[in-house]
């Protein structure tokens, strides 16, 4: 291959996994114009679309220096034709009338602002789209019948639509490690999603509880839902139950994102000290807590790696690591195990690193991960 004295060829692997993405990076006005289209193609529900806008944006990431000209993409993976055109208008007009357009949209808007519902996903947005319903407003007066997380998602709307920051992910945190070791002392608590991969603020907070001594964990999530909810701390709380005792078709289906871990989907009511000042008391208008999304897995501990690097993210880097389990190592992996299909062994790990050695990738470590 020619080089030009202007053109960096990079070696890129095609997997997330394979490349550090920092958090910040130099290519955001690249990057949130393709995200628009991926959550949009999420939102018609494209899944193939999506994806593959959204593994062109995770590429320009990972780069170390702003894109300025078509040629910095020399070499590069992921980026398809249509990525590219996107590229190429912004760096020719300083922006895509394709993203503005979708921006524009009366579909994308209305998608966007009803499945900013709790509880409500594509084909339910989509359904009421379809009926003429284009936003929180019209769902109300519409007086459909919704779900109890829905109706909770329609309650609390502005709150769970505010970013949850770093400081409040700390104080749930203190209040869950609380109830936890009220009822099971010796367990363990881990903050993970968004916030360990270094993020500032999440759209929730999530937990794995877990006790070293495996087993002592069984029957904890309810007792901890219950002492939360005796102390009037929790707007909205469903527990699943674990069903992995009951999995047939064992390991999961690697593409599957869903695992069998007992946990709980929850609305925090979070007192704030800093709402309850004098001038919030006398106007009565906003309350002194804030209604926060909380999810909390309960993990038996010989799993506690997997289920950390599974809970961690971020969702394409997740999906990458299963695909290049299967795809370049015969191998399948969740966030239970990793099977090793042609040897039909398990492949043990009592830490994330462990498990990227297993994999044969290099450690890329949690703040790495944005991918
Ligand atoms: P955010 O909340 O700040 O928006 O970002 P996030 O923390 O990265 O997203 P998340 O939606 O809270 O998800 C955190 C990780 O948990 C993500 O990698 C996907 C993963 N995850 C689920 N549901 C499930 C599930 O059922 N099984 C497994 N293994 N992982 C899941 O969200
Ligand atoms: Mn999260
Ligand atoms: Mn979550």
């Amino acid at each position: 291959q020619r080089l030009t004295a202007c053109t960096v060829v990079h070696t890129m692997g095609a997997y997330a996994c394979q490349r550090k993405t920092p958090l910040e990076h130099h290519n955001t006005i690249f990057t949130d114009a393709l995200l628009l289209l991926a959550e949009n193609a999420e939102l018609c529900a494209n899944e193939g679309r999506n994806v593959a806008f959204k593994r062109a944006a995770s590429v320009l990431k990972a780069l170390p220096r702003p894109v300025r000209q078509m040629e910095d993409l020399q070499g590069l993976p992921c980026l398809g034709e249509h990525s590219q055109r996107v590229i190429k208008d912004i760096l020719e007009h300083g922006g895509s009338s394709e993203v503005e357009m979708t921006r524009q949209s009366e579909k994308y808007q209305a998608m966007k602002a009803l499945t900013g519902i709790f509880g409500v996903g594509v084909k339910t947005a989509e359904r009421w789209y379809r009926e003429g319903i284009q936003d929180l407003a019209d769902l109300v007066t519409a007086d459909l019948k919704l779900n109890r997380e829905q109706q909770t998602g329609v309650k609390y709307y502005d709150h769970l639509n505010m970013p949850v920051t770093e400081a409040e992910a700390r104080t749930i945190g203190q209040i869950v490690e609380k109830a936890v070791h009220a009822l099971l002392p010796g367990a363990e608590i881990t903050l993970t999603g968004g916030f360990r991969r270094g993020k500032k603020t999440g759209h929730d907070v999530d937990f794995l509880v877990t006790h070293p001594e495996e087993g002592r964990e069984e029957g904890l999530l309810p007792k901890v839902m219950g002492w939360l909810e005796a102390r009037d701390l929790l707007l909205y709380q469903k527990i699943n139950k674990n069903s992995y005792l009951e999995a047939k078709e064992w390991p999961a289906r690697p593409s599957s994102n869903m695992d069998r871990f007992e946990r709980c989907f929850s609305v925090f009511k979070l007192e704030c000290p800093w709402a309850a000042s004098e001038k919030s008391n006398q106007s009565g208008e906003s309350p002194s807590w804030k209604a926060v999304r909380v999810d909390i897995v309960v993990v038996p501990f010989s799993q506690l790696a997997f289920a950390l690097l599974g809970w961690t993210g971020s969702q394409l880097f997740e999906r990458d690591l299963r695909r290049w389990a299967a795809q370049e190592k015969g191998m399948s992996l969740n966030s239970h195990a990793l099977y090793d299909t042609k040897r039909k062994q398990y492949l043990r790990a009592s830490s994330e690193e462990e498990i990227f050695a297993h994999l044969g990738l290099e450690y890329i470590p949690p703040w790495e991960r944005n991918a």
